[in-house]
């Protein structure tokens, strides 16, 4: 059964369902999740918007992003995240990008009259307007929102009519805030959106039989580059990137890969189910947080493709270069209680390693927005007596930090400075500190900013007995 844990949740009896403490001989194993959150509730999620342009379409580097909204909304036309980007294109020609895609960024900032007359001739002007400013960029990327959603602006055939006017793709994605509950509709709409519009409507300049999309990965801090230095070392070719550091044209090929990786199965499985049953391509899903299930995956596509010396010879090289080192973390960090906080994959992707390899004692995991096949895997991989939380909100996260008193959070930005609030060092699990965090390094980098977070001499000089 789950259980009742916060004393906040008095006012909020609803909240019981969406709160589980792990115990093994228990037969329900339900929890509430992928649903509305709870009015009253102050929810750490974000929209569809944010899931679908923010988090997926905003990491693709060669394509203008108009987002079709009041100007609060285009926030996210911005880059937002930590999604650094190289300027080559397959084609051999170079982009022309800042690190952080920040330049190709537009709004049609509607007003009161384009609510009441309609936003769709301003959306055309901006497309227009965008594209003269920017006629290189490979293609058009125009997401409606909550506003433009409602007014019901037919976002669709503004850009079926502009594609043919300019002669390039300018992809409608409809990701209005109220689609869905959280970021995770924005998911699957833009991946429904990519595979409808894009998949299957280019070649790739050559094909080889080591071609793989990686799916899922998104390149935050760079994690994308590690992976391909370790899958191209070994002889694999990267024919697509869905969407870290990736290009327009990558996206219309990917219907040619021979193996589809998923990486983050939470935001980009449907796009791997979509291919493969129309185009007949497989997919595994892939794990690459630490340097057990990077040994481990990295073993599995050497066996898929008949690279298995290769892979060994990557694993040696890179598994090698940190081992001794994450001995020593291992030593410094056994026992402390951590809390992780994520979207929801990084709570379970995390949850071994960082016991584990690094010795740390999990204490509660919880999620933004997981479906139950992820809650089923946070379940499969935390210890007996560990708190899982679906969608908490600020006061409990409050709360269960004053209660367990956790050595180190890992969270995002918003819940950091609660933590440092009260006394407790935070990470920042979705954009990192001094990441990349993926891979053999990564695995390494993320133990030095744990390490260097919880020794900070600063809590030291912090007196909270007055609490
Ligand atoms: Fe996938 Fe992501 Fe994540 Fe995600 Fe996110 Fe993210 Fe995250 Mo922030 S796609 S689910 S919607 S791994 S933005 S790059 S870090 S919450 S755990
Ligand atoms: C989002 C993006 C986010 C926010 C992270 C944070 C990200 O949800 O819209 O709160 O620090 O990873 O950038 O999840």
């Amino acid at each position: 059964m789950p259980h009742k844990l916060f004393e906040i949740d008095k006012e909020i009896p609803e909240r019981e369902k969406h709160i589980y403490i792990k115990h093994c001989s228990d037969e329900d194993n339900e929890i509430d999740c992928n649903k509305s959150t709870i009015p009253g509730c102050m929810t750490e999620r974000g929209c569809a918007l944010a899931g679908g342009r923010g988090v997926i379409t905003g990491a693709i580097k060669d394509v203008i992003g108009l987002v079709h909204s009041p100007v609060g909304c285009q926030y996210y036309t911005t880059g937002v995240k930590r999604y650094p980007s190289k300027p080559q294109l397959p084609n051999g020609k170079t982009f022309p990008i800042d690190n952080f895609n920040l330049k190709y960024s537009f709004g049609t900032d509607l007003k009161e009259a384009n609510v009441v007359f309609g936003g769709t001739k301003k959306l055309k002007e901006a497309i227009i307007e965008s594209n003269k400013e920017y006629p290189f960029a490979s293609a058009i990327y125009v997401n409606s929102t909550c506003t433009t959603g409602l007014i019901g602006d037919d976002v669709d055939a503004v850009c079926k009519e502009m594609t043919e006017e300019l002669g390039k793709d300018v992809v409608a994605f409809n990701t209005p805030g109220f689609s869905g509950v959280s970021q995770s509709k924005g998911h699957h709409i833009t991946n429904d959106a990519v595979f409808d519009r894009l998949v299957g409507t280019k070649e790739p300049p050559k094909t080889t039989g080591y071609d793989i999309c990686l799916i899922g990965e998104y390149n935050i801090d760079g994690d994308l580059w590690v992976l391909e230095k370790y899958l191209t070392e070994m002889g694999l070719n990267i024919l697509s990137r869905f969407s870290g550091d990736a290009s327009h044209d990558e996206l219309c090929w990917m219907h040619r890969s021979k193996l589809n990786l998923v990486r983050c199965q939470r935001s980009a499985t449907y796009i791997a189910d979509l291919i493969e049953e129309k185009y007949g391509v497989p997919y595994k899903k892939v794990d690459f947080f630490s340097t057990e299930y990077c040994d481990d995956n990295l073993r599995m596509l050497g066996r898929y493709f008949g690279l298995e010396e290769e892979a060994e010879v990557v694993i040696e090289k890179y598994h090698g270069e940190v081992k001794e080192e994450l001995k020593w973390y291992k030593e410094q960090l056994s026992g402390k209680k951590v809390y992780i906080f994520s979207g929801g994959p990084k709570s379970w992707h995390l949850s071994i390693p960082l016991e584990k390899e690094l010795g740390l004692d999990i204490i509660a995991v919880a999620s933004q927005f997981e479906h139950l096949d992820g809650y089923d895997k946070m379940k499969a991989r935390v210890k007996e007596g560990t708190t899982i939380l679906d969608d908490p909100n600020s006061l409990e996260l409050e709360e269960l930090i004053l209660t367990n008193k956790p050595d180190l959070i890992l969270a995002g930005i918003k819940e950091k400075y609660l933590a440092y609030k009260h006394g407790i060092p935070a990470i920042q699990i979705h954009s990192y500190e001094n990441g990349p965090y993926i891979g053999y390094e990564g695995f390494l980098n993320l133990a030095k900013d744990i390490y260097n977070n919880i020794n900070a001499p600063v809590w030291e000089l912090m007196d909270f007995e007055s609490e």
